[in-house]
């Protein structure tokens, strides 16, 4: 900390040279304390925490910042930057602020205490918090009459905490199961490990770090899998600083695993003597890789059942998953269709919308939950349709689809995939920046149902992707969690 304060000091010396009478003198030092009392400000220093303020991203921050004694800063230069002096994160002068040179970064973003400055409170709101906000900040406070500043460095630690981890099968590799393990939003940079059923740690693959727009990080760890103990696996990710660990575990049933016939092993062999093994066996396995969720439905058939308010688009999308008009508009009672999709045995069942602004009549409620008997022994799958728009999606809207959803099971969240249905509303933007803008009771309900969700679209008939790929994480939620179907009491 740097400090100038020197008017205390001038015209107090009085040499012994200089004579006076005892009057005069007095006069004099009177004069001088009248001065100083009258245009000089007092001496100030600037205080802050010594510890790192915890920024969480996302949301607003205060860099506490105080001057002591408690003088008004009102006439004084408040300048809050970082590495520049000239390059302010918020500068204060001539009783106002002044934008003229701020950090791009940080416009709209930062502002004082204006009642508080008569206080001698400079601190910083700085709202929005990013990632790039981590590091150190100066509170610099200076009085221009006199030339005397005094400054103090705020240290400020983003906190972000990422979502649960991701597992989904990337297909058969190297005579394994291909895992990816997937986790967003963290800072600082969290670790990610495989662990087996007893905790031990797994030699994992290659791991992927990138950023999102607001500098958070997303972590891909992947892993190659073979069949040995309880075949369980679990991915961890750690971040150590805030004590904050979270993890997601899968099962793979021993008979998804590639099985080599002792036939082909010999048969191999035989080749490898030859010289021609080589793209005979690359041919092999890559005929496995990728069918493994084509192995899983043909074994298993999967039932779906589409939940949402009333004109959220759930019948058109039955539609668009069975490929053809099997549902109606105006849907007033429980329908099922069936159908082969993606070379996978599905069911649909479709449902009456529950109100989304007033109380749902009891006897509508219990309709929609007794749709559940067209499935039995229950639905993979809820998929739980929440049309794209705009504007935040309200916490009433959210609240009726909680109460609906519970009435089935309390188990209901693990099971529940939200569908975000009128996909082509998005025109091509990114559905991440979509959610984010929705608002805090979406995000809380996304949460709830492991952050397992897929954009739909009627208009979107092209070659059946959006489709496969919505079949493919209802697998990955099914069976590599372990988790089945949803036992709904009724149906048991
Ligand atoms: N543009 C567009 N319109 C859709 C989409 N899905 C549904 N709709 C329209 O939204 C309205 C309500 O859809 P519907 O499936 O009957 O809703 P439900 O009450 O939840 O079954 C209908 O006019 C549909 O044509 C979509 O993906 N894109
Ligand atoms: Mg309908």
């Amino acid at each position: 900390m740097s400090q100038v304060s020197l008017f205390w000091t001038e015209g107090l010396l009085v040499s012994p040279e200089m004579k006076c009478s005892r009057s005069e003198c007095l006069c004099l030092v009177l004069l001088f304390l009248h001065h100083t009392a009258q245009s000089k400000p007092e001496r100030f220093q600037v205080f802050g925490p010594a510890d790192p303020v915890v920024a969480a991203a996302g949301e607003e921050a205060v860099l506490p910042c105080h001057l002591q004694p408690n003088i008004s800063a009102e006439d004084l230069e408040v300048r809050w930057f970082r590495e520049d002096f000239l390059a302010p994160v918020h500068l204060y002068v001539n009783k106002r602020n002044d934008y003229t040179n701020q950090i791009p970064s940080y416009r709209g973003r930062t502002a004082l205490f204006p009642g508080e400055l008569k206080k001698g409170n400079t601190s910083l709101r700085l709202l929005g918090v990013k990632a790039s906000d981590d590091g150190s900040y100066k509170c610099f406070v200076k009085s221009k009459d006199t030339d005397s500043y005094d400054d103090r460095v705020i240290r400020v630690t983003v906190k972000a905490i990422g979502t649960e981890p991701v597992i989904s099968i990337e297909g058969y590799t190297e005579g394994g199961i291909g895992l990816q393990c997937e986790s967003k939003g963290w800072y600082p940079e969290p670790e990610v490990d495989w662990r087996d059923s007893e905790g031990r740690g797994l030699p994992a693959g290659r791991t992927e770090t990138h950023r999102d727009p607001e500098g958070l990080f997303i972590l891909r760890k992947h892993i190659i899998v073979h069949e040995g103990g309880a075949n369980s696996f679990t991915c961890r990710v750690t971040q150590r600083q805030f004590h904050q660990v979270k993890e997601a575990q899968v099962h793979i049933p021993g008979d998804f695993f590639p099985h080599i016939p002792p036939w082909t092993i010999a048969f191999f062999l035989l080749l490898a003597v030859s010289g021609v093994a080589i793209p005979v066996i690359i041919t092999y396995f890559y005929k496995r890789k990728g069918k493994l969720h084509e192995e899983i439905a043909q074994m298993r058939g999967l039932r779906i059942v589409l939940l949402g308010k009333t004109w959220a688009g759930k019948s058109t999308a039955g539609n668009t998953i069975l490929s053809r008009d099997e549902f109606g508009r105006d849907t007033e009672q429980c329908a099922v269709g069936h159908g082969r999709v993606a070379g996978r045995q599905v069911t649909v069942v479709d449902t009456p919308g529950w109100y989304e602004h007033a109380d749902t009549p009891e006897n509508l409620s219990s309709q929609i939950t007794s749709c559940l008997s067209l499935c039995p022994p229950g639905p993979h799958a809820v998929l739980l349709a929440i049309p794209v728009w705009h504007s935040t999606v309200p916490e009433m809207e959210i609240a009726a689809a909680v109460k609906h959803l519970e009435l089935l099971s309390q188990r209901v969240w693990r099971h529940t995939i939200v569908l975000f249905t009128r996909g082509d509303f998005l025109g091509g933007t990114d559905i991440r920046q979509n959610i984010k803008r929705r608002g805090e009771p979406l995000h809380r309900l996304l949460e709830r149902c492991g952050n397992r969700y897929h954009v739909f679209s009627s208009q979107d008939v092209e070659d059946g992707t959006q489709v496969r790929e919505l079949l493919e994480k209802i697998e990955d939620m099914i069976y590599l969690r372990n988790e089945g179907h949803l036992e709904w009491p009724s149906l048991a």
